[in-house]
């Protein structure tokens, strides 16, 4: 797989040369080259914005440096015999939201070209002139503004290079962690079996790999239920069992056509 970033800060896409990514790359899974858009201005002052059409306040980055960017990376990978068109990435608190389906999603692309923007974003006109070579798609982090598309392009190459196989070593790790069955990841102890008077829960420590599993998926509900009601919401719990759906009542819930719906107006305090 290979990615491309372009961007004003070049040096800030630094730690992708490190710990995960860096090794992949090594061992020649992943291709990663990083563009200063300054390189694709003509003007003396490499001039990247100029002030926005219509007034507002900041500035707006001027599609000319990228369009020359955009074309030479475009050109210098040339899609094979049936190859997709490469995917142009445009972090944007106005994009759709990242999530680890989308990361599953984009690590199956051959090609994913980021274009990292600053200021009030970029001219309008370069998405619109990409999709005749990219497939664009601008994207979120999430509801927050950053200033600049740098720091959401280092979580999503991260996010996305590590589902590619052979780039994170053990893979039972990639299907146990958090978010890979709809529910938030249960939580985690080492030793000392006690710290500072605080013991691990006793269960752990029992070998009976049942009860466990039964303990892990109880403080799995809980927390989705005290920190991400949406997520338990959304989850399809018609296959749950009867241990499950009764850990759901204890939180507040009933299991209504395979949806678990807050039966009052309680606002879980569990975890
Ligand atoms: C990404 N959530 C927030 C800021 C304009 C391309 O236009 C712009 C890009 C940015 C940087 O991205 C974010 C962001 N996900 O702020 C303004």
């Amino acid at each position: 797989m290979r990615f491309d970033v372009v961007s004003i800060f070049p040096e800030y896409l630094a730690p992708l040369e490190l710990s995960l990514i860096g090794k992949a790359r090594t061992d020649g899974l992943l291709e990663l080259a990083v563009h200063d858009l300054r390189a694709y201005t003509t003007d003396r002052h490499r001039t990247v914005d100029d002030t926005p059409y219509g007034g507002g306040a900041g500035m707006v980055m001027k599609p000319e440096p990228w369009a020359q960017a955009l074309t030479e990376i475009a050109a210098a990978t040339p899609a094979g015999p049936g190859g997709r068109r490469p995917t142009l990435i445009v972090p944007s608190p106005a994009g759709e939201v990242f999530t680890q389906k989308l990361a599953y999603e984009l690590a199956e692309e051959e090609h994913l070209v980021f274009a990292a923007g600053r200021y009030e974003g970029i001219d309008e006109r370069v998405l619109d002139w990409a999709a005749e070579q990219y497939t664009v798609r601008p994207i979120s982090l999430g509801d927050y503004v950053l200033n600049g598309g740098e720091v959401a392009v280092l979580a999503m190459v991260e996010a996305i290079a590590r589902l590619v196989p052979g780039v994170v070593g053990n893979p039972e790790s990639l299907i146990e962690e958090s978010h890979a069955d709809g529910l938030l990841e249960y939580p985690v102890y080492t030793k000392p079996s006690t710290w500072r008077d605080r013991a691990v829960p006793e269960v752990l420590l029992s070998g009976n790999h049942g009860k466990i599993a039964k303990f892990r998926k109880e403080h799995q509900l809980r927390r989705t239920a005290a920190r991400r009601p949406d997520l338990l919401e959304r989850l399809d719990v018609a296959n749950f069992s009867k241990t499950d759906r009764n850990v759901l009542w204890d939180l507040g819930y009933a299991v209504v056509d395979g949806r678990a719906v807050l039966r009052g107006d309680d606002r879980a305090e569990n975890d």
